[in-house]
C-alpha cells in the first residue's frame, strides 16, 4: 500500500496498519486480489475537505478477501477499516476492526471475531485461546448499535482514554488476529452442502448488518453521493460471498 496516507494518520492507525500487514505476511499464504480499477485509491471532497481512501487487498487459500482500508478526511478524520472474509467453504468467523479518530483523538475503536454459525457461536477451536487473552479494563466501553448483534462476546468496543489504552487496544487486536490466522491455516474446508449454505447465510447476514451502519454511510455519501456509496459498501466494504466464486 502506498505509504503517503498512512504517514499522516494517527499513530495507533499507522502502527496497527503496519502490524496487521506484517501478521498477514508472516502467517498466511498471500496472493494478489483484483480491486475494481477505480476503487483502489479514491479521492473526493467532504464539506470542502479532501477525502482520500486507500485500499489494499489480498486473498489466501482460506480467505476470499483480506481488506485493509485507510481513509482520511482533511485534517479531521482518520479511519482504519479491516475485514477478513473467509472463503465460505471454511467455517471461520469474520475478523473485523474499525478505528475512527476525529480531531486527533480516537472516538471509536472496535475489533471482533464475528461468528457465522446459525447459533451465532464461535467454533470450539477459538474458545480456549480467546478465553486466555489477558483481560484489560478500559475506562470507556461503548455500547453497540442496534445492528451490532453480529458481534461475539469477545468484541471490544471502546473509546481509548489515553495512549496506554490505545496501546492495549492495539495489542488486543494483534492477539486476536494471530489466534485467527493460526487456527484458520489448520482448518479443513466444510464438506456438506448444508454447512456451506449456513456459512454463506452467516456471511450474508454480517454484510447486511454492517451496511446498516449509518455513520459510515453518511461520511461516504457526503463526498461521493448515494449511488456511489451503495456500490462501494456492497462491492468493496461488505461484499457478499457467492458459492460459485468460492469453489
Ligand atoms: C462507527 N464508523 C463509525 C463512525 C464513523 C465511521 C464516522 C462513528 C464514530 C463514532 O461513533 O465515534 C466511519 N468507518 C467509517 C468509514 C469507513 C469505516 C467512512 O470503516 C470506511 C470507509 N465498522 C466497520 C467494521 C466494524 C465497524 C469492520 O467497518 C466492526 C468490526 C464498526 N464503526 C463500527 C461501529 C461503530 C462505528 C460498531 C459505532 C456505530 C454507532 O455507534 O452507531
Amino acid at each position: 500500500m502506498s505509504r503517503s496516507l498512512r504517514e499522516k494518520q494517527h499513530p495507533l492507525i499507522r502502527t496497527l496498519a503496519d502490524r496487521i500487514e506484517q501478521t498477514w505476511q508472516e502467517h498466511l499464504d498471500l496472493s494478489p486480489y483484483q480491486i475494481p480499477h477505480d476503487l483502489g485509491f479514491i479521492e473526493g471532497s467532504l464539506d470542502g475537505e479532501r477525502l482520500a481512501i486507500e485500499n489494499c487487498c489480498h486473498q489466501t487459500p482460506q480467505f476470499r478477501k483480506l481488506h485493509l482500508e485507510l481513509a482520511q478526511v482533511g485534517q479531521n478524520l482518520d479511519i482504519l477499516h479491516c475485514v477478513m472474509f473467509p472463503h465460505p467453504h471454511y467455517n471461520l468467523p469474520i475478523f473485523g476492526a474499525d478505528i475512527v479518530c476525529g480531531r486527533g483523538s480516537i472516538s471509536a475503536a472496535i475489533v471482533d471475531l464475528s461468528p457465522v454459525n446459525r447459533d451465532r457461536s464461535l467454533p470450539t477451536s477459538y474458545q480456549l485461546p480467546l478465553f486466555g487473552l489477558p483481560a484489560v479494563k478500559f475506562a470507556q466501553v461503548r455500547e453497540l448499535p442496534a445492528w451490532g448483534d453480529i458481534f461475539s462476546d469477545y468484541c471490544l468496543f471502546i473509546r481509548p482514554s489515553d495512549t496506554d489504552e490505545e496501546t492495549a487496544f492495539g495489542d488486543y487486536v494483534l492477539s486476536m488476529l494471530k489466534i485467527h490466522c493460526q487456527i484458520a491455516i489448520h482448518t479443513q474446508p466444510a464438506t456438506s452442502a448444508r454447512e456451506l449454505a449456513t456459512i454463506l447465510a452467516g456471511q450474508e447476514y454480517y454484510c447486511d448488518r454492517q451496511q446498516e451502519n449509518d455513520k459510515t454511510r453518511r461520511v461516504l455519501e457526503k463526498s461521493f453521493g448515494t449511488e456511489w456509496t451503495n456500490r462501494y459498501m456492497t462491492t468493496m466494504l461488505f461484499d457478499r460471498a457467492t458459492a460459485i466464486a468460492s469453489c
